[in-house]
């Protein structure tokens, strides 16, 4: 029977957040797909679940929540500025993210990144029963694998980085990229989300000297280190069903009611981030109307930017520099009652978010550079209709898996413009045809079989 400790998750946030009702605070499942693909194992496995609160200061004592053992890490004031927003999300993800915007190097940031990795390794080999299974999460925690490695070499350690790993050419710039793949390689699995990012750990592996071997078995200090990709996925069942469901009807009548019952609506949805290319296709669909290729009776765009990372001054630009353009759009070309872009800055409940994924016509993901793009694999499975087209970025990971799908080279306005029509004009047989398949291809691989072809590859480790 499994005991508590054989099984332990660790990520930067805890699977649950602190919220306020009716002047009590209490613990919340926060919603998000690693969630929600765990869950059944961690409650299977008595499991562990090691990870910051998203509150500064000292933490809580671990505590038990809906099966789940959860063992808080403290993060102070100063550790957020710099282990997270400074060398997590404005060094490591402009870096992983072929440099989109220019990554910001400083000692000082990564001197705290090696001090948390640190107290999260410590932490977990507090909590890890002898032998058991270990599963770090993401580019926050790059380091832990290698520093729990040295504090329980009996422990089965799986590292999965969720954003891209960028090819030697770019990785090079990074003025701690030995530590950070010595860090990786204390992990029995290193998992990527395409084969690319694989092979280019691979190369950066042999290149910096960390290990030697050929493929995807490493040989490190006498150990051998398993890498390969595995592409993460959505829990199809939960979007498909919801899709189905009597509500979403009633809601996609009222939102056919608001927004027109003839327009096709062509949609956005992402965090605000630099690298989705939201600009991109705001750009590109500007051309469109402008250039009279459609006309705004026939045509709507609905563009969902939830908020992320605001005290970062790119995010803050990115997000000027959008809400410019839509109020660019929206002055030149909208009429009363008849508006261009339907700008939503805020999360949607989730079942809100299912219908405008039903009634859109066609789903524009265009990110520069995206690990996989959840939101693309969403929209199909709300299709099973066989209805709706997907523009996607082929920067995307989930391009290698959507074949169907119209890909685009973001960085080709023309190109994106030329998509949309492409989308718009496209014959309803071929719209099928092509849904249908990556309906299909969806389905057969969840964010379940996800986490056990990653669990059952580490548990196979030698
Ligand atoms: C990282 C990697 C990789 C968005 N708006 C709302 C909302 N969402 C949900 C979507 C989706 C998730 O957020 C976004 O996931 P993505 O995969 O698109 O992007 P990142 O946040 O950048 O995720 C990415 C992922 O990790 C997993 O490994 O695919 O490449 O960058 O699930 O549904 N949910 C609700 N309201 C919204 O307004 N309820």
């Amino acid at each position: 029977m499994a005991k508590a400790g054989d099984f332990v998750v660790v990520a930067n946030r805890l699977p649950v957040r602190r919220v306020r009702k009716k002047g009590r605070s209490s613990w919340e499942i926060s919603p998000g797909g690693l969630v929600s693909a765990l869950t059944p194992f961690l409650v299977e496995r008595r499991g562990t679940w090691v990870g910051w609160t998203g509150i500064p200061g000292k933490a809580p004592a671990p505590f038990d929540h809906a099966q789940i053992r959860n063992v808080p890490v403290s993060l102070s004031k100063e550790e957020i500025d710099d282990y997270y927003l400074g060398f997590s999300n404005d060094t490591l993800w402009p870096l992983y993210h072929d440099c989109v915007r220019p990554p910001r190097y400083h000692r000082h940031w990564w001197r705290k990144y090696v001090a948390v990795n640190q107290r999260f390794a410590e932490v977990t080999a507090g909590v890890a029963a002898k032998g058991g299974v270990v599963w770090v999460h993401d580019y926050h925690l790059q380091l832990v694998p290698g520093m729990l490695r040295k504090l329980r070499p009996d422990l089965k350690i799986g590292f999965f980085l969720h954003i891209p790993l960028p090819p030697t050419e770019l990785f090079a710039q990074l003025p701690w990229r030995k530590q950070v793949l010595e860090g990786m390689c204390g992990a029995d699995l290193v998992g990527f989300q395409t084969e690319g990012g694989s092979q280019n750990f691979g190369r950066l592996v042999r290149r910096y000297g960390v290990g030697r071997g050929k493929g995807n078995h490493l040989q490190v200090d006498g150990r051998t280190v398993l890498h390969a990709h595995f592409p993460i996925s959505i829990d199809f069942d939960r979007f498909q069903k919801a899709a189905a469901s009597p509500e979403t009807e009633q809601k996609i009548r009222a939102l056919r009611k608001r927004i027109g019952e003839d327009r096709r609506i062509l949609l956005g949805i992402d965090r605000l981030d630099y690298t989705k290319g939201i600009d991109i296709r705001l750009k590109a669909y500007r051309e469109l109307i402008e250039h009279g290729h459609a006309s705004l009776d026939d045509i709507v765009m609905v563009q969902v930017a939830t908020p992320s990372r605001e005290s970062l001054d790119f995010y803050q630009q990115e997000k000027d520099r959008i809400e410019q353009t839509i109020g660019e759009i929206n002055g030149s070309f909208s009429a009363i009652g008849r508006v261009a872009v339907h700008y939503l800055h805020k999360t949607l409940p989730f079942d809100e978010m299912v219908a405008l994924y039903r009634v859109s016509d066609v789903m524009m993901v265009t990110p520069l550079r995206d690990g996989m793009n959840l939101v693309a694999k969403e929209y199909v499975a709300c299709h099973a209709d066989g209805d709706g087209v997907l523009v996607l970025s082929e920067f995307a990971g989930a391009a290698a898996e959507l074949k169907n799908a119209i890909h685009v080279n973001p960085h080709d306005t023309q190109g994106v413009m030329e998509a949309i029509q492409t989308a718009l004009t496209m014959a309803p047989s071929e719209r099928r045809r092509r849904m249908r398949r990556m309906h299909q291809a969806v389905a057969k691989h969840s964010v379940f079989d996800w986490a056990s072809e990653f669990l059952g590859t580490l548990e196979a480790h030698r």
